[in-house]
């Protein structure tokens, strides 16, 4: 593919002056804007719509009759201000017509009615793609038009593009192929008014120019690039932001779970491409980073430095925690706050509360090497469970389980447990009874052992135990249900000669839990369930692969963790994904407005404690994309919050006394 650049300014002359001088404010929402599904008439069909499927994905046919149809006014997307954004992308799906030489049809407009002023176009013509844009200055009004030769669009097939613009850098990718890149010496305007204007698909207000083809996806997202959002991509050519209702529900929708063990090619940690001789002199533009690059000599040199601009995460509060932490909770009280437990490697273990947007410490309370913190209520009643993984002073074994005194605004110890190495405590009820499940990780030298469920007996007042299941090195306990169904799932760390052990996913059936369904593991150290729309997954974090008769050969911390999802159907959790991760201790599953992330933590990779703790985003068809690393020390345990004043993740370190709290910026 080569890259010529071409810049063509035209220069037209129009009345009005030059108006705009405001800095650039979000006026519309940041989320992606599907502009075919805002052009579509109300009542889905009007009976101008043409819904066409082609190769196994449906498109619409506009209307030939009238291009006012397929329009509508710029306010009701810019609806705060009339600015159109400065940073932008426009995502367009489409299958082209093939077209003559010098006939153009138009993808997109943005016109201003009144003085019939096209003030940002997208079009076609069978070798170019040109983007069209008015900037005004004082002097007068310009029109300018960056064209992207040759993108390949008539084959009659689907492609998707993408069209990035930022300043005087714009970018257009065609199925998650390699970038084009044009830096053009007029840029972008940074507050192109849309007072009065409207947004005509397909054509340019005018019969001449409509668009013939066959249109998909067609979606404006302000504010950032869409590329990492859909590439890479298993099918780069369908690739999908937003698509109308009318067109969704085609069978490439399950593909995804058809061959899930596929997904596992589709993570890469960065997106850099090869700089080899066939690209010398090739631009590459890191769109998460906003950095633009040219390959030259075989290494990719900075020409435009980037803007931090996706930065999801930034540091709120250092806590210093006086010694090493494993878990965190976070939990609520009713009328009194906001909590986090911590649990201390070392002799006393600490809650702290939220006070003036900080974690202060509140109580301190005596723990045996405390694992992790179990809240739970019953009834009115407070409790909070300890996991201590050593014994006391005088050499016994107990974990506790702490009440919270309304009268003293304090926990204190209720009922003591006897327990092994308690790694975990997994509250839940079934109905209407409560349970408490303890992972007991071993005995002595012994790590296959029983884990215990206690139930909570009413009239004592106290756990008794209910159920034994056999165990081996057991680390962590999760409940969920799916629909009438209860689930309790271990995970499995070693069974005295190797990690490479089996974990267990149990169902609640007449009044016990019963093996569901097996998985093999890798030192297994924590389930995560969670639910996207109507699909259950279940994500465990291996953290170590070690034999003692394999140990030279296979002692290893970087090593995949796997995401499942229950196929109801088959009645069983199906892989969706390999992740690879460096000894993962923890995942935690979290939203942003309507995006769900994973983030993981990672402590070890066999070397080093230092190792990047990395935050996935779901892109559907894709599955979890990685979009940040955090640098995180021995990394420990993830949980994710939310007050009045934000949303925030807090996370600790297994290898030094701080844990730190991070806040999601959500523009
Ligand atoms: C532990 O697991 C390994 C590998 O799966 C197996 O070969 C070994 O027999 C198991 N040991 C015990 C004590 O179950
Ligand atoms: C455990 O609790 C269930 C539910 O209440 C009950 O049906 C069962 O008999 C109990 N099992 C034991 C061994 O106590
Ligand atoms: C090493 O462990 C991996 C799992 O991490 C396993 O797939 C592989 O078969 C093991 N290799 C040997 C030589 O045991
Ligand atoms: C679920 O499992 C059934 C039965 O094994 C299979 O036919 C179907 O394709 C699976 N569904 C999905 C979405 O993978
Ligand atoms: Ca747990
Ligand atoms: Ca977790
Ligand atoms: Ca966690």
């Amino acid at each position: 593919m080569s890259a010529p650049r071409m810049l063509r300014v035209l220069l037209l002359l129009l009345a009005t002056p030059g108006c705009c001088t405001q800095r650039w404010e979000p006026c519309s929402d940041l989320r992606p804007l599907d502009l075919l599904a805002e052009a579509l008439p109300p009542d889905g069909t009007g009976g101008a719509v043409r819904t066409v499927q082609v190769h196994g994905a449906s498109g619409l046919q506009l209307p030939a009759a009238s291009a006012r149809a397929w329009s509508f006014p710029a306010s009701r997307l810019f609806f705060r201000c009339g600015l159109f954004p400065a940073e932008f992308s426009i995502v367009v799906t489409l299958k082209a017509p093939s077209l003559p030489p010098k006939k153009n049809e138009y993808l997109l407009t943005v016109v201003a009615e009144e003085r019939d002023a096209l003030l940002l176009g997208l079009r076609y013509s069978s070798t170019q793609l040109h983007f069209l844009f008015l900037s005004e200055d004082a002097a007068g009004a310009w029109q300018t038009r960056v064209s992207f030769r040759s993108p390949g669009l008539m084959d009659s097939q689907w492609h998707t593009l993408v069209l990035a613009v930022s300043e005087g850098s714009f970018s257009l990718v065609v199925d998650c192929g390699l970038p084009v890149d044009i830096m053009a010496d007029v840029p972008f305007p940074a507050a192109l008014s849309v007072r009065g204007a409207r947004f005509f698909i397909g054509s340019r207000r005018r019969t001449k120019g409509l668009f013939t083809g066959l249109v998909r996806q067609l979606v404006l997202l302000p504010g950032s690039d869409a590329t990492p959002r859909l590439c890479p991509s298993r099918n780069a050519q369908l690739a999908e932001l937003s698509i109308p209702q009318v067109l969704q529900g085609k069978p490439d929708d399950k593909e995804v779970l058809k061959c899930p063990h596929e997904a596992d090619m589709k993570v890469t940690l960065g997106s850099r491409p090869l700089c080899t001789k066939a690209q010398e002199a090739k631009f590459w533009f890191n769109a998460a980073r906003k950095e633009l690059h040219l390959c030259v000599g075989g290494q990719w040199v900075s020409v435009l430095a980037g803007r931090a601009k996706l930065d999801y995460l930034e540091e709120h509060q250092r806590l210093p925690t006086g010694s090493e932490t494993l878990g965190l909770e976070v939990f609520g009280i009713p009328g009194v706050g906001l909590f986090v437990a911590a649990a201390h490697r070392k002799a006393t273990s600490a809650i702290y509360k939220w006070t003036d947007g900080k974690f202060v410490s509140y109580q301190s309370i005596r723990t045996h090497q405390a694992q992790s913190w179990r809240h739970f209520t019953i009834g009115r009643k407070i409790f909070l469970a300890v996991a201590n993984f050593g014994p006391d002073e005088k050499g016994q074994e107990f974990s506790v389980i702490y009440k919270w005194s309304h009268r003293k605004l304090k926990f204190t110890p209720y009922q003591r447990i006897a327990t092994h190495s308690a790694r975990d405590w997994e509250a839940f009820e079934v109905d209407g009874e409560h349970f408490l499940a303890v992972a007991n990780h071993r005995e002595g030298d012994n790590h296959n052992i029983n884990s215990v469920i206690y139930k909570w007996s009413p009239r004592a007042r106290l756990f008794e135990a209910n159920q034994t299941i056999a165990t081996s090195g057991a680390y962590d306990w999760e409940f969920f249900r799916v629909g009438p169904y209860s689930f309790l799932v271990v995970a499995n760390t070693f069974n005295g000669t190797s990690t490479r052990v089996h974990s267990h996913l149990y169902i609640w059936l007449l009044g016990s839990f019963r093996l569901f369904q097996s998985f093999l593991t890798f030192g297994a150290a924590d389930w995560e369930v969670f639910r996207i729309r109507d699909r259950v997954f279940l994500a465990v974090a291996n953290s170590h692969s070690y034999d003692v008769e394999t140990q030279l050969r296979n002692d290893s911390y970087t090593i995949n963790s796997v995401i499942y999802e229950l196929n109801v159907t088959a009645q069983a959790f199906v892989k969706f994904q390999d992740v690879p991760t460096c000894s993962a201790l923890d995942w935690e599953f979290f939203s942003v407005g309507e995006d769900h992330f994973l983030v993981v933590a990672n402590s070890f990779d066999g070397d080093s404690f230092s190792v990047n703790s990395i935050v996935y985003r779901w892109q559907g068809y894709e599955g979890f994309v990685a979009v940040h690393s955090l640098p995180t020390f021995g990394c420990r345990d993830w949980e994710a919050f939310d007050t009045t004043a934000g949303s925030y993740l807090i996370y600790s370190s297994a290898k030094e006394p701080l844990s730190r709290v991070l806040r999601l910026r959500t523009s």
